[in-house]
């Protein structure tokens, strides 16, 4: 998969590409990030990227024609999803990076916090994206978010073809309980179910504990989560026991 990132500062994405699993990635050329600065597509002498509102009120806004001028030079016209990163923009989760990486190539555009002239929206943007509720600086660190979470789902990215649906959320679970060794550390013991090598009890071990854990820190995404029958009995005796202060989250399962 091919990203075309056009941004004012991309040596900020140098780190997060040159370590772990995208570096890897980008080695094995199962992913391709190319960096385009705005700045390059000013034709102005000083290179002017950002104004003022018309209108007042402060802040700069980033020019269109810089813009419109590095994405269209980049894409020649191809069609390719333009994301544009906004704190007004649709919730990033995770269904969105699973989609996302069904296409071969994808457009982020890294706006500013104060903004971006409307006509690259009208001109350009085809998705817009916010990674949460809060406001950072630039949309760079939105980008790499959103570039990370979606080369996870890009086929030999990751090590273990597993990894990916055991994640926190493509279950509609939070990850439950993990351990490694040593056995027992500062009087703290693994749960002993973890210790046998029964594969059935140690998977009915794991999905009482996402779901012990998906119930306590965030019951909302039950309500969309494929439970069986069984484990939803077994929320009801979680609460029931909850209640009664019987177990803290952390006690042995199930
Ligand atoms: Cl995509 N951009 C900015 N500037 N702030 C954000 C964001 C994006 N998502 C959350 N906060």
């Amino acid at each position: 998969m091919r990203f075309e990132i056009f941004t004012l500062f991309p040596a900020m994405f140098e780190s997060v590409l040159s370590e772990s699993i995208l570096k890897r990635a980008r080695e094995r050329g199962l992913l391709q990030v190319n960096l385009h600065n705005i700045r390059d597509y000013a034709t102005d002498k000083h290179r002017v990227t950002d104004e003022p509102p018309y209108g007042g009120g402060g802040g700069m806004l980033l020019k269109v024609e810089p813009i419109v001028r590095a994405v269209e030079s980049v894409l020649q016209g191809e069609r390719v999803p333009i994301v544009l990163t906004t704190p007004q923009g649709e919730r990033f989760t995770q269904r969105m990076a699973a989609d996302f990486a069904q296409y071969p190539r994808l457009a982020i555009i890294c706006g500013r916090y104060e903004g971006v002239d409307e006509r690259v929206r009208q001109l350009l943007v085809t998705h817009e994206v916010s990674i949460g509720d809060y406001v950072l600086s630039g949309g760079e660190l939105a980008a790499m978010v959103m570039l990370d979470a979606i080369a996870r789902h890009i086929p030999n990215v990751l090590g273990n073809a597993e990894s990916a649906p055991n994640d926190s959320f493509s279950s509609g679970l939070l990850e439950g309980a993990q351990y490694t060794r040593p056995p027992e550390f500062r009087g703290l013991r693994v749960p002993e179910v973890l210790l046998q090598g029964d594969h059935g009890a140690v998977a009915r071990w794991r999905r009482a504990s996402a779901i012990r854990r998906t119930w306590l820190r965030r019951p909302e995404l039950l309500l969309n989560a494929p439970l069986s029958d069984a484990e939803r009995y077994l929320l009801g005796e979680l609460a029931d026991e909850l209640a009664r202060g019987v177990r803290s989250e952390t006690d042995a399962l199930p």
